[in-house]
């Protein structure tokens, strides 16, 4: 079966997108010599290809159709916006009603006291918008100095010149000398792999203290903020110990340090919350979002801004010289406030927190029994299955024999898109999946592991 109407072929396809499309984080080279991978269609929680191949799209096309493919709400809320306001500004003293709309629902949905949002048109401008509003709230508090934000190793924040910079990607920070000044990162609360021998909780406690210590090196005086993801997801879906988060809350409180929680990932039902930071037990002073919010069907991005920070710059600020042609996009916003009301009207979240959620938890306790898998863990909709060269010591294996990149490659040939990021195979399902879905998703995984397995085994990478 062909699902593409169109005369041309996929060889063709392929030959005009490496001649003419520079891909994101993409060896163009490479690629070309490949050929892409054509994606024609989507429906629930399936993606077909050019080929006709149906895949399981477990990563939600890139952690953002929450709602899955095809949902009619969306479609028609664009459609009408599009129809009667395409475009305006919310610049110059004007607005208009889906935006307004929207930013009267996501208050409703976010935790007490965010009441104002900032939008953007993607994460990473959500990110360039948090640097710009914290280092703005300390100057406005006469406290110009206060300007370093701290981040973490292996964090991802976008890729804009703020994004890379906030994020703790090494080989993003080698490309264009990043980071820009007065952004510092500390080591990431990943206890597979700096916890090995201590107590979840004891990790937990001491990754949060790695903060302090930074803190106190730099001088409180000078911390502008600390900025996280509830749970890494690009980096590998990394879960802290539930003692980090609230440990990191009281370190912030404790020296003044405003706290930013990126939710471009976690947000809009992915952890069981419509929140992570809710999830993971902490309050935090700014809220990055995306993805999510349109469950990806439109580019929209932003930043919630609680009532800290709202006070100062309303307050005290004059005006805030920040914003983009975008921020407030009358036909984005329209699709996320259709978004935002199906997600309720679904019960999504709790769909999350109390169903799929646990039941993927238990599907990947059977899965850790893989000789394979070194740690497997999950939160809500997000998930990770650590490969191991050594289940007993957890010895990995060497990096580059690339055995993610061979289960990954098994997963697309058995209809299954998961990801891998370096020897870790991660997850982030359509929050509309069912229990049958995710059984279905979880006899896929095994059998990808067990291929897997079978080619380590024959390459004799196991001794
Ligand atoms: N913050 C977080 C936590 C993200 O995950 C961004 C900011 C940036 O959002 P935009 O909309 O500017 O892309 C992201 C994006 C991956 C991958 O490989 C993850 C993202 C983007 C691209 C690739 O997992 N997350």
């Amino acid at each position: 079966m062909t699902t593409t109407t169109s005369p041309r072929s996929t060889a063709s396809w392929q030959a005009a997108d490496a001649a003419h499309f520079l891909h994101p984080f993409t060896d163009f080279q490479a690629l070309a010599a490949k050929g892409s991978r054509v994606i024609t269609r989507g429906d629930n929680i399936y993606i077909w290809d050019s080929e006709g191949h149906k895949l399981l799209d477990a990563i939600s096309g890139l952690w953002c159709v929450n709602v899955g493919y095809g949902q009619r709400a969306l479609i028609d809320a664009a459609t009408r916006q599009m129809e009667t306001l395409p475009f305006y500004n919310s610049f110059f003293q004007t607005t208009t009603m889906p935006a307004v709309e929207l930013a009267e629902l996501l208050s409703s949905v976010s935790p007490p006291g965010f009441k104002h949002v900032f939008f953007s048109g993607s994460g990473s401008e959500g990110n360039d918008t948090v640097l710009r509003m914290v280092r703005r709230y300390w100057d406005l508090l006469g406290q110009p100095q206060r300007k370093v934000i701290i981040s973490r190793k292996n964090a991802y924040h976008g890729s804009t010149v703020a994004g890379a910079s906030l994020g703790g990607m090494s080989y993003m920070h080698a490309q264009g000398d990043l980071p820009i000044p007065d952004i510092v990162h500390i080591e990431q609360p990943f206890a597979f792999q700096l916890g090995q021998g201590m107590s979840r909780a004891d990790f937990g406690l001491l990754a949060a203290s790695w903060l302090e210590d930074k803190i106190n090196e730099l001088g409180a005086d000078r911390v502008a903020a600390f900025i996280g993801e509830p749970i890494q997801g690009a980096g590998g879906v990394i879960i802290p110990p539930e003692t980090y988060w609230p440990e990191v809350q009281r370190i912030c409180d404790k020296h003044g340090v405003l706290l930013v929680s990126d939710e471009v990932i976690c947000g809009f039902g992915r952890t069981g919350s419509w929140f992570g930071c809710e999830t993971m037990g902490f309050k935090p002073d700014l809220m990055t979002f995306a993805k999510g919010v349109t469950s990806g069907y439109i580019p929209l991005g932003g930043v919630m801004v609680g009532a800290r920070i709202a006070k100062v710059l309303i307050e005290q600020g004059g005006e805030f010289e920040h914003g983009y042609t975008y921020s407030g996009h009358p036909v984005a916003c329209a699709v996320g406030l259709a978004n935002v009301k199906l997600i309720q009207q679904l019960g999504l979240v709790d769909h999350v927190r109390d169903d799929v959620g646990p039941y993927l938890a238990q599907k990947y306790a059977e899965l850790a029994d893989h000789p394979l898998v070194g740690e497997a863990s999950s939160c809500g909709l997000m998930a990770a299955l650590q490969l191991v060269k050594n289940k007993t010591t957890s010895m990995p294996f060497a990096s580059e024999l690339e055995v993610g990149m061979l289960c990954r490659s098994h997963c697309f040939g058995n209809g299954l898109v998961m990801r891998a990021v370096g020897d870790r195979m991660i997850i982030a399902p359509p929050l509309v999946i069912t229990r049958a879905q995710v059984d279905e998703l979880a006899g896929l995984i095994k059998r990808c592991l067990d291929l897997t397995l079978a080619d380590v085994h024959t390459r004799g990478w196991l001794n």
